[in-house]
C-alpha cells in the first residue's frame, strides 16, 4: 500500500539514519516514517524498537521505487544522490535533503564548518578546545562521528556549532550557510565515488556557496586547487600559508604564527604546541584564524593550543620498545595523509601501508619512501595493487598477513639503529577492520603485546 504523501523516508540505518528517525519521532509525532537501506538490516534490538514505534523498513529496488510516494527523503552521507535512481525520485516530486541540510534548517546557532581532505577532525577539535578555553560554549558535530541532527535539540540559539563536513555531506546543500567556513586542502580521496577530482572538489567548494558578505572563508594558500579557484563565494577570504607571508591571514615566522587581520597583526607562539608536522601547522593556523574572527585574541589562542591534546589515531604515539617508536596514524586513509605523516617524522622508518583501496595513486609515495623507509610492509586487500605501483622499490617491499605481524617485523627491522614504525596505511580499513579506530586500537594492542613479550624475555 502506498504511503500518504506526507510520509518521510530516511535513508540509511547507521549513526545518521538512526539519529534522524529519533528526531522525527520526537519532533513530528504522527508523521509516517519509512527507513530504507539497500540490503536488509539484520534483526536487532534497535530495529525492533523503531519498528514498534511505527517505522516501516524497506529495502531493495522495489523499496526504493516506492519512496516516490514520500514527501521528504532525508539521506545519510553514504548515499550518492547523483545517481539516476535519485533523479527519478526527484522527478516524482519528493524533496531530497541531506541530513546536514535538514538539521541546519532546525538551527539558529552560528556555524563554523570545517572541510578538507585531511586534518578536519584535528581542526574542529582544536577550534572547540580554543573556544571553550575562552569561555565560549560550542558543540562539536558532523563527520567526526556525531550526526548534527542528534545535537540540534541541545544547541542554544546563542551558542556555536563546530561542524566537521565530508564531501559527501556537502553534496546536497541547498541553504546551508556557515558563518565561518574553513577549507583545509583538496587532495585525492574518495575517487571510488566521484568520477573525477573536479567533481570531488566541486562538492567541497559547496561549503562557501550560500555565504554572505559578512561571513568568513579560511583557506589554504599552499593548496594549488584552492589558490587557483576563480569564484569561491561572497564571504571575506583569509588565507594561511606554511611557507610565505601574506598580505592578510596567517603564516609561521620565527617559532610563532603571525595572524594579520585588517585591525592589526598579532603573534601566537608555537613554543608549547604539542602537534607535530607541517599539516598540523596548517590545522593550527586555520583554527587560529577561525577563532580570531570569532573574537579570541592571540593570548587565548596560545594558551588553548598549549593545553590541547591531539586526537587518537592521528600521529598518536603507541609507545616504544627499545629504540623503536611506534606511531599510530590509522586515520591516514588516503595517499596525501600518508605523505604528510611520513614527512613529519625524522629518522629511519618502517611504513605500514594497505587496506581497502579508494582509488588512490600510490606512485606518489615512491620518492618519499625511497628516501626515508628502510622497509615498507604491505597489508590487506590493496597490497598487490600497491606492490605494483611501487614496483621500483621492490627489494624494500614485504607482504604481511596481520597488523601483529607488521608490528613484530617493524621492530625486527629497526632493532639495530632504531627508528619509527609508522602505521599510515593510505587506505580505508574496511577490508579487515570495522573502521579506522578499530585498526588503530589493534595496532596499539599489538605494540603492547610485543613489549610485554620482549620484557618477559629480558
Ligand atoms: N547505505 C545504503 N546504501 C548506500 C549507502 C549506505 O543502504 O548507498 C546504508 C548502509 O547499509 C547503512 C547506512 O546506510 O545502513 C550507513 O550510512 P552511512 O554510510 O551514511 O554511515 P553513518 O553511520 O550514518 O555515518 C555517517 C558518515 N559515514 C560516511 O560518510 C560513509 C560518518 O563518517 C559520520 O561520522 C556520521 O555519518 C555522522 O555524521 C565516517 C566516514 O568514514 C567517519 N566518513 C568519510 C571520511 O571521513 O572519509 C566521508
Amino acid at each position: 500500500m502506498a504511503k500518504p504523501a506526507s510520509a518521510v523516508a530516511v535513508l540509511g540505518f547507521g549513526r545518521t539514519g538512526q539519529a534522524v528517525l529519533e528526531f522525527l519521532l520526537q519532533r513530528e509525532p504522527g508523521t509516517p516514517l519509512v527507513l530504507f537501506t539497500d540490503s536488509a538490516i539484520a534483526d536487532s534490538a534497535r530495529r525492533r524498537e523503531f519498528a514498534e514505534r511505527g517505522v516501516t523498513f524497506l529495502t531493495g529496488d522495489d523499496g526504493f521505487a516506492s519512496l516516490s510516494a514520500c514527501g521528504r527523503v532525508i539521506m545519510s552521507p553514504g548515499f550518492d544522490g547523483k545517481t539516476p535512481r535519485f533523479a527519478a525520485l526527484r522527478r516524482g516530486g519528493a524533496e531530497v535533503l541531506s541530513e546536514i541540510e535538514f538539521a541546519f534548517r532546525q538551527l539558529r546557532a552560528r556555524v563554523i564548518a570545517v572541510s578538507g581532505s585531511n586534518g578536519k577532525s584535528t581542526t574542529v577539535s582544536l577550534i572547540q578546545h580554543l573556544l571553550s578555553g575562552a569561555g565560549l560554549p560550542s558543540r562539536l558535530a558532523g563527520n567526526i562521528g556525531i550526526p548534527l541532527i542528534a545535537e540540534v535539540g541541545a544547541i542554544a540559539d546563542d551558542s556555536l556549532v563546530v561542524l566537521e563536513l565530508s564531501s559527501f555531506q556537502l553534496e546536497e546543500i541547498v541553504r546551508f550557510r556557515p558563518q565561518v567556513a574553513v577549507l583545509l586542502n583538496i587532495t585525492p580521496d574518495h575517487l571510488d565515488r566521484y568520477p573525477s577530482m573536479d567533481a570531488y572538489a566541486a562538492a567541497k567548494l559547496n561549503l562557501f556557496r550560500n555565504q554572505e558578505p559578512g561571513d568568513w572563508m579560511v583557506l589554504n594558500a599552499d593548496d594549488p586547487r584552492l589558490a587557483a579557484a576563480e569564484k569561491l563565494g561572497l564571504g571575506r577570504p583569509l588565507w594561511f600559508s606554511s611557507s610565505r607571508p601574506l598580505p592578510r591571514g596567517a603564516w609561521p615566522e620565527g617559532g610563532d604564527i603571525v595572524l594579520a587581520l585588517a585591525e592589526g597583526t598579532e603573534r601566537v607562539s608555537l613554543r608549547r604546541n604539542p602537534l607535530r608536522g607541517i599539516h598540523n601547522l596548517e590545522n593550527i593556523m586555520a583554527a587560529a584564524l577561525a577563532c580570531r574572527v570569532l573574537g579570541l585574541d592571540a593570548a587565548a589562542i596560545e594558551a588553548g593550543l598549549a593545553s590541547f591534546r591531539g586526537l587518537a589515531h592521528r600521529m598518536e604515539s603507541a609507545g616504544s620498545i627499545g629504540s623503536v617508536e611506534f606511531i599510530n596514524d590509522s586515520k591516514a586513509t588516503n595517499v596525501d595523509a600518508a605523505l604528510k605523516s611520513i614527512a613529519s617524522i625524522d629518522g629511519d622508518l618502517v611504513v605500514i601501508l594497505g587496506g581497502k583501496d579508494k582509488g588512490g595513486e600510490f606512485g606518489a609515495l615512491l620518492e618519499p619512501l625511497r628516501q626515508r623507509a628502510r622497509r615498507v610492509l604491505l597489508l590487506g586487500q590493496a597490497a598487490p595493487l600497491i606492490a605494483d605501483q611501487l614496483a621500483a622499490l621492490r627489494e624494500r617491499l614485504e607482504r604481511v598477513d596481520s597488523l601483529g605481524a607488521a608490528v613484530a617485523r617493524g621492530r625486527e627491522i629497526l632493532r639495530v639503529g632504531g627508528g619509527t614504525v609508522l602505521l599510515a596505511p593510505a587506505c580505508a580499513s574496511f577490508d579487515m577492520f570495522d573502521n579506522f579506530e578499530h585498526r588503530g586500537e589493534v595496532f596499539k594492542q599489538e605494540v603492547l603485546r610485543l613489549r610485554q613479550r620482549e620484557g618477559g624475555h629480558g
